[in-house]
C-alpha cells in the first residue's frame, strides 16, 4: 500500500521541462550543462512537506511529453490529486497541445485539481526566446482551473510555490482528507503484522 497522502502528476509536451521542475523541486538543483535526455515513459519521485501544521508525503510522478509513450503515460493519471500541465511561453505548440493533455487527463481523472505551469522564466525574462504565448491568452484559460504559475527552474523562481499551492489545496479538500487519514489508519494496523518476526502459534 502507498505511504505518499497526495498523487501528483506532470504533464506536457516533451522538452517543455518536466524533468527539470521536478528535480529542482526535490534537489534544489538545475544542471543546465548536461544534455537533454527525454523521459522514458514516467519517474517517480517523493517528498515530505508541511501544510497547516502536519507534514504529508507527496508522490510526484515525472511523464514523459514524448508522443511515443503517450499510451503508456496515461496510466500514471489514474487515481492522481492533481495535475500539474507545463507548457513553454516560448513555444506555441508546447500550448496548443495544452487542450490535448487536459482531455487526456479529465477522461481517465475527471475532478483532479488541475494547475498551469509556464516554465523556463528565466528565458522569457532575459528575452533570450520570444514569447508565443501572451500572458491575456493564459489567464483567459487559467479562469477555470486552479492555478496557473511561471516557474524557472534554473532560479528556481516560484518552484516551491507551485507546489505549495497544490498541497495546502489537497489540505484544504475536506473529502481528501477524509480518504488520507483512513488511508494513514489503514496503514497503521497492516504494519505490525508485516514487522512480526516470529510467529507466536
Ligand atoms: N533555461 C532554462 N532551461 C530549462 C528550464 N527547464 C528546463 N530547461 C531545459 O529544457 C530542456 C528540457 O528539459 P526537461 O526537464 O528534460 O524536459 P521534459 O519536459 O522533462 O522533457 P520530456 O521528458 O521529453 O517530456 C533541458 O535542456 C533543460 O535543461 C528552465 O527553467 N530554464
Ligand atoms: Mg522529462
Amino acid at each position: 500500500m502507498s505511504r505518499c497522502d497526495f498523487k501528483v502528476v506532470l504533464l506536457g509536451c516533451e522538452h517543455v521541462g518536466k524533468t527539470s521542475l521536478v528535480i529542482r523541486f526535490v534537489t534544489c538543483s538545475f544542471n543546465g550543462n548536461a544534455p537533454y535526455q527525454n523521459t522514458i515513459g514516467a519517474a517517480f519521485c517523493a517528498k515530505k512537506m508541511y501544510s497547516k501544521g502536519r507534514d504529508f508525503n507527496v508522490g510526484i510522478w515525472d511523464t514523459a511529453g514524448s508522443e511515443r509513450y503517450e499510451s503508456m503515460t496515461k496510466t500514471y493519471y489514474r487515481g492522481t490529486h492533481a495535475a500539474i500541465i507545463c507548457y513553454d511561453p516560448c513555444d506555441i505548440y508546447s500550448w496548443e497541445r495544452l487542450q490535448h493533455w487536459m482531455r487526456e487527463l479529465r477522461i481517465v481523472e475527471e475532478d483532479c485539481k488541475v494547475y498551469l505551469c509556464g516554465t523556463k522564466k528565466d528565458i522569457v525574462d532575459s528575452g533570450a526566446a520570444a514569447r508565443e504565448v501572451s500572458e491575456e491568452t493564459v489567464a483567459n484559460y487559467s479562469k477555470g482551473l486552479n492555478g496557473h504559475f511561471l516557474t524557472s527552474s534554473k532560479t528556481g523562481e516560484n518552484v516551491e510555490e507551485l507546489f505549495q499551492k497544490v498541497v495546502d489545496d489537497c489540505v484544504a479538500d475536506l473529502k481528501l482528507m477524509k480518504d488520507v487519514e483512513e488511508h494513514r489508519r489503514q496503514l497503521i494496523t497492516i504494519e505490525p503484522v508485516k514487522h512480526k518476526r516470529f510467529c507466536a502459534c
